[in-house]
């Protein structure tokens, strides 16, 4: 089903001349209202007269996130305050969270967004959906929540934690679809087998929509086997709105963008030029119809290509490949870039591993140390140290193959690696503080 077929299936070119309809209006309100804006493109020589069509977009100056931590808390906003009708934010690692404020219009054009993912993953009105995103300044619960009212399904407003209750509440409530973060959808499957519930006769949960963070396609297969459900992507970040931004079809070949609501670009994160079609780069959005804190070029830092090939679905909006990570994700271990999805593909093959794992890097003596700990199944524990030894050669081994570099791997004990209820935390770099 497509919950706006108007505007999900319109050719490209109506589609573009809605782009350049909206960004033309979209960079007047940001120059006329915003103090930030109208400095920023003063300073890049820019006027709004300047930007005609879609086209004109590269002559924008770009967003970082820079910009909002020193415009904290509401020096982004493009709007008098008195119009602002919801603020999230987004704490990050390091110095201050960043702030966005929605309009009326912005929540509706949000929900929008949720509702047409939804849709596509497959929900109706008759659906009963727990949103186990967290609830609060994060945008996931929310969001969700909006979503799901909106296709007028039933949302179980969860929040996350509290695992035993999430899994009562899905078997008493009859839940057909999970919201959460890959991660947590991990820990609930692995608490759901503990407990001797049976996913295929003691519930009847059949999609789960999961995002926040970066997973990989061995993690969907890995999930869809516990949960005996149906897994899709959705995608977002606060800056832009929060979920949604994009999300998965029922072809499942890509998610799609809603480029009505927010332009899409790849670009190289070094020369900041457009990359080749198809190549991987820096996503950076601009938001056409955002009006409390519009975001004009905004570099997302997540690394991924698109896709414009017409997809089977029937829809014609882009579909942009899985997130490889973050720019900031990346940790560059000896002169070699890893990022942690790498690491869970290859540990997803390995049957002899619990699917959690920490990368842990430092620097000694001058030279890095690269040690991942991993948990054994319980049905890999030995009497015999060189069976682990084994295990734990061929998993460096293979990771070497793939990431270039050999990791010294290192067993923890059962249950010792975080299970996160939210974005997991998978790297720990004492190089920083070094
Ligand atoms: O994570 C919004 C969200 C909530 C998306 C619930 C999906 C579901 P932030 O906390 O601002 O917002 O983090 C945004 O998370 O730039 C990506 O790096 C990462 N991310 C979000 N969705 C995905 C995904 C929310 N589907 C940052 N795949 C983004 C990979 C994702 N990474």
């Amino acid at each position: 089903m497509i919950w706006n077929k108007e505007r999900e299936c319109m050719s490209r070119q109506e589609l573009r001349e809605l782009q350049s309809k909206k960004l033309v209006r979209m960079v007047e309100h940001v120059y006329n209202n915003s103090p930030f804006y109208r400095a920023r493109f003063d300073a890049h020589g820019v006027h709004p007269s300047d930007i005609r069509s879609i086209d004109d977009i590269t002559k924008l100056p770009f967003t970082v996130k820079k910009d909002l931590r020193d415009n904290y808390p509401f020096g982004m906003m493009s709007v008098p305050m008195s119009d602002i009708i919801r603020l999230h934010a987004s704490s990050g690692t390091t110095g201050k969270p960043i702030v966005v404020g929605y309009t009326q219009q912005d929540l509706s054009n949000w929900e929008e967004c949720v509702a047409r993912c939804l849709t596509a993953y497959g929900f109706s009105k008759n659906d009963i959906i727990q949103v186990s995103y967290g609830y609060g300044l994060f945008t996931g619960g929310l969001g969700a929540h909006a979503g799901v009212q909106k296709i007028g399904a039933t949302v179980v407003p969860m929040s996350s934690g509290n695992t035993q209750k999430q899994i009562q509440i899905m078997q008493d409530f009859g839940v057909t679809g999970l919201c959460c973060t890959p991660s947590y959808a991990l820990f609930i499957a692995e608490e759901i087998a503990k407990a001797g519930i049976d996913v295929n006769k003691d519930l009847k949960l059949k999609i789960g929509v999961f995002g926040a963070e970066p997973w990989t396609n061995s993690m969907r297969q890995e999930l869809q086997n516990k949960l005996g459900i149906k897994a899709y992507d959705i995608y977002g970040l606060t800056e832009i709105s929060g979920p949604g931004v994009g999300g998965e079809c029922e072809c499942q070949n890509g998610t799609h963008i809603w480029e009505d609501f927010f332009y899409p670009e790849i670009v190289n994160p070094d020369t900041l030029e457009p990359v080749e079609p198809g190549q991987v780069g820096e996503l950076v959005f601009t938001t056409l119809d955002k009006w409390g804190m519009p975001m004009i070029r905004y570099r997302t830092r997540d690394l991924t290509s698109l896709n414009y090939e017409q997809c089977e679905c029937g829809r014609t909006m882009v579909r942009m490949s899985k997130i490889l990570g973050r720019s900031d994700d990346m940790l560059i271990i000896r002169g070699v870039n890893v990022f942690p999805s790498q690491i869970e593909s290859i540990l997803l093959e390995f049957k002899q591993f619990q699917p959690y794992f920490l990368i842990e890097v430092d620097r000694i003596d001058n030279t890095d140390t690269f040690d991942i700990h991993v948990e054994l199944m319980p049905d890999a524990y030995s009497d015999q140290i060189s069976v682990y030894m084994e295990y734990t050669k061929a998993l460096s081994s293979r990771i070497q193959s793939v990431v270039g570099i050999r990791p010294s791997i290192k067993i923890a004990e059962p249950g010792s690696i975080e299970r996160s209820t939210g974005k997991a935390k998978r790297a720990i770099d004492h190089r920083i503080f070094k």
